[in-house]
């Protein structure tokens, strides 16, 4: 296959990928649950540590300047990575989770009405399923729900059919977390705004394999995790646009997201600080700035292009396995392959194949309805980062080979 670089030395940067587990050399396959991290954002957060720690925007003093400073330039860092017109608009929140949880409380206990929809779609992953159903019990609002095609793509004359007047707001995976299905966004955003609908796009499987314009999108809010994008855990952003947020209440209050308190009354802090109550994760968010420097050193469309070379030769590796079914064959794919083997349960393969240095995600993927919908009992997932190899899919191959064979007796 064609190399847009070259792999070894992208894993030299990768110090975990030296390990060896069970006395085997790790495969690691769960790069859609989390990613591996770069030296750069190691040391990133080590130096912080090391060099500079002090809490942000409160000190008169020289290192709280410098953590702020360093606080500050990563947001600038993520609005310029997703074209966000100003960092007012990018908020740090704990993750993809977080954020969701911030705009459908936020937005949604001001804005939705009894007998409001809210259309969300069958392949979404729980932190975009379950903070709407408490807004819509709340609220009095309707979960509406677009169904999906056997191969795992939104039934899009369907999701035509549920935009109405009654439809207040839209929340949908840019990529599905089981399924890799690269979701139509640009044409979702347009018809929902077309039906006067706001949009929230969560980006938590999107942010790390393709390139994301807020703008060009024309999203209201566009979610996710840095640890997806060989950031840290722990930190994550929200991004919407600045006269959305302007218009929102605070989430969480406290410390910081503050503009005078008195025991009569309040004032809220004007954005980005309004939505960031208390010390936030500093050194998570200076990572996840390192990160993204990472990820532009390297060239997101080299890293897009050598995933999706991984994910068609994996996708055909897997498909000569006899007894092996690929869930979610949609046209449009990102390197994330789910699939079962007979009637094996993906935690015995999963379970083998770990036993063989080789992580790969087994279960319900915190997306039960999905799975529940294909009548499965889960699926075994292998999501490729672009510092996997060819090498590391045939083996897996052979590991699946030797479970199949393992578990059939
Ligand atoms: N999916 C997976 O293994 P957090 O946990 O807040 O960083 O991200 C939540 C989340 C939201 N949306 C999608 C589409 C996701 O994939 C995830 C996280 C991981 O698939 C962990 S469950």
């Amino acid at each position: 296959m064609k190399k847009p670089f070259d792999v070894n030395k992208i894993r030299e940067d990768f110090p975990i990928l030296k390990r060896k587990v069970y006395g085997k050399p790790l495969v690691y396959f769960d790069n859609a649950a989390t990613t591996q991290k770069p030296a750069d954002v190691i040391n990133a957060i080590d130096d912080y540590y090391k060099l500079t720690n002090s809490n942000v925007h409160r000190g008169v003093h020289f290192l709280s300047n410098e953590a702020t400073d360093h606080y500050e330039a990563s947001r600038e860092k993520i609005r310029a990575f997703i074209n966000a017109a100003s960092t007012d608009e990018i908020i740090f929140v704990r993750g993809t989770t977080e954020a969701i949880n911030l705009v459908a409380h936020s937005y949604g206990m001001k804005n939705f009405r009894k007998g409001d929809e809210i259309v969300i779609t069958a392949l979404e992953h729980h932190a975009n399923i379950v903070p709407w159903q408490m807004i819509c019990e709340a609220t009095g609002a309707v979960l509406k729900v677009v169904p999906v095609t056997e191969s795992g793509e939104l039934i899009y004359d369907e999701y035509k059919k549920l935009l109405s007047e009654k439809t207040r707001f839209v929340s949908v995976a840019h990529i599905s977390n089981v399924l890799g299905t690269i979701n139509p966004i640009k044409k979702i955003i347009d018809d929902a705004h077309g039906a006067g609908a706001k949009v929230l796009i969560d980006g938590a499987q999107a942010i790390q394999h393709l390139k994301v314009d807020v703008r060009q999108l024309d999203c209201d809010f566009y979610v996710f995790s840095s640890h997806k994008i060989y950031g840290p855990t722990g930190t994550g952003v929200l991004y919407g646009k600045e006269n959305i947020l302007d218009s929102m209440p605070p989430y969480q209050t406290g410390g910081e997201m503050i503009q005078s308190v008195s025991f009569e009354k309040t004032t809220f802090n004007d954005l980005p600080y309004k939505f960031e109550a208390g010390t936030p994760d500093i050194a998570g968010s200076i990572g996840l700035g390192a990160a993204l420097d990472y990820v532009n050193k390297t060239g997101l469309d080299e890293i897009a292009e050598y995933e999706n070379e991984l994910l068609l030769y994996g996708t055909e590796v897997l498909s000569s396995i006899e007894g092996l079914r690929i869930i979610g064959t949609a046209k449009k794919k990102a390197s994330v392959i789910s699939f079962v083997c007979g009637n094996t349960h993906p935690y015995d393969t999963g379970t083998i194949l770990d036993n063989m240095g080789i992580a790969v995600r087994t279960g319900l993927h915190c997306a039960e309805p999905l799975i529940k919908g294909f009548g499965l009992p889960g699926t075994v997932r292998a999501s490729f980062a672009f510092y996997n190899t060819v090498e590391e899919i045939d083996r897996l191959k052979e590991g699946i080979i030797k479970s199949i064979k393992m578990l059939n007796g």
